[in-house]
């Protein structure tokens, strides 16, 4: 270790114990997809459905404004309205309490939006605005029994230290009491075995397992406990899909709207190898992935998926399907989820303004199919014994689009030799050179 090295280690060692639940920034994997630079909004790529937890590293950012940087020493969580005890707790007060721990699928509501027709505006994610997490924290069932939630209680409204930009309204969301109440619903204060992290939301969010990524505030520092459902603008404006199917492109009014809360059945569908077919699916509020069937002739047959991974209430259910990437050719792979409450992924997605979540069959097409490479006249010009050998007689995009060996070369130099082509001895091992560079 050299000697900054070891400052540098020793600096860091330091500011562990001085400040034991200062967030690590951690820096996201270069592999994950921008939709925005600032505010950051940050996709996770395809291979991320492979870990059963998604690192942080590669789990999604979603963020409306800018993440807050708290200090935990003086932050507080605040709870009050129909209590008889407002409450302001430090993170300590909430470490100290007993700990309670979910796997569970965030995912926002926008995901899959680039894929509706016709297009609307917002991030366009494609697949990857989803992980999956081991959150752990409090049960805010018990929190709220610490404050006392009192009779004619409607709805738990959060709010977090992000503030607004501009004009912008605050982002506040509320859930139903009954949710709140779920045990599964917490405040969480750790993400996979680690102090949350400032991006998603250190010190405290909410965790909503079922629901969409919106109604799990970060950054949370106030909790209101309402006797009136939330009339601020992200309950009544935002986050609000049509009662009934509309015409794609539709524009539909706030009172023909209902709130965007629990996920749907969904599935996602990638190249795990050339031999595999992977995938993952999950779904919403109150029910299981039963099963997973994969269509590899455009929907005119199905077989099941084989499950593998953990099954956890809300986490995802990975699955493999068998298949051989073929050499050449062109393929529509489908899959399908069907959840314990009977409900199936639709062909055709309800179209809706916003374009929330987006579940129809996932599909993947794979293009194999063999097309003459483009000359690229910026090359190098071919060398003389090649112009001699094989271009006095055809054009080198037959060439290009060949998948040989050298030894296949071999006999196929032979063959034209047969047929008439001019090869010198001393440069044959050289053309075969030439023709494996400049075949695929
Ligand atoms: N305070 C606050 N909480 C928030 C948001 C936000 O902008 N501010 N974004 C929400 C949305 S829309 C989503 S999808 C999730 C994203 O969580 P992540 O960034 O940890 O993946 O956080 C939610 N919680
Ligand atoms: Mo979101």
């Amino acid at each position: 270790m050299s000697g900054i090295e070891r400052r540098r280690f020793l600096w860091m060692a330091a500011a562990v114990l001085v400040r034991p639940q200062r967030a690590a920034d951690l820096v996201k994997r270069s592999d994950m997809i921008v939709r925005s630079r600032r505010p950051e909004d940050l996709e996770m790529p395809i291979e991320g459905f492979t870990d059963f937890i998604t690192p942080i590293d590669r789990f999604f950012v979603r963020t409306h404004v800018t993440a807050p940087s708290v200090d935990v020493s003086t932050w507080r969580l605040r709870l009050e309205g129909n209590v008889s005890s407002p409450l302001a707790l430090s993170i300590d007060d909430l470490r100290s309490m007993p700990s309670s721990e979910v796997v569970a699928v965030l995912e926002c509501a926008g995901n899959g939006r680039s894929f509706y027709e016709p297009p609307m505006p917002g991030l366009q994610w494609t697949d990857g605005a989803v992980g999956n997490g081991r959150w752990r924290g409090v049960r805010l069932a018990d929190v709220l029994k610490r404050a006392g939630v009192k009779a004619g209680t409607v709805e738990i409204l959060f709010d977090g230290a992000d503030v607004p930009i501009g004009t912008m309204q605050d982002f506040q969301r509320s859930i139903p009491l009954e949710k709140a109440l779920h045990p599964a619903t917490l405040l969480a204060y750790e993400m996979n075995g680690q102090t949350l992290p400032a991006k998603h939301g250190f010190p405290l969010r909410v965790i909503v397992p079922g629901w969409a990524g919106n109604s799990w505030i970060k950054w949370v520092t106030s909790i209101r406990v309402l006797t009136e459902p939330s009339t601020g603008f992200w309950m009544k404006n935002a986050y609000l899909r049509p009662a009934n199917p509309v015409p794609p492109g539709a524009a539909v009014s706030a009172d023909a709207m209902i709130p965007v809360t629990s996920l749907r059945v969904k599935s996602v569908i990638f190249i795990g190898s050339p031999s595999v077919i992977r995938g993952a699916a999950w779904t919403g509020d109150g029910a299981r992935i039963k099963n997973v069937d994969v269509s590899t002739d455009r929907g005119r047959t199905w077989k099941p998926a084989r499950l593998t991974g953990p099954a956890t209430p809300f986490g995802w259910r990975q699955w493999e399907f068998p298949w051989t990437l073929p050499a050449e050719g062109y393929y529509t792979l489908l899959a399908r989820a069907r959840d314990s409450s009977g409900d199936v992924q639709p062909v055709v997605p309800e179209w809706n303004p916003s374009g929330y979540l987006w579940n129809s069959v996932a599909r993947l097409d794979v293009d194999r199919t063999i097309r003459p490479a483009a000359i690229d006249r910026s090359a190098p010009p071919p060398p003389a014994f090649f112009r001699e050998a094989c271009l006095r007689c055809h054009d080198d995009d037959v060439i290009r689009q060949q998948r040989l060996t050298r030894a296949q070369w071999g006999r196929e130099l032979d063959k034209m030799i047969g047929w008439g082509a001019r090869v010198e001895p001393a440069d044959r091992e050289a053309l075969l050179d030439y023709l494996l560079s400049i075949s695929r």
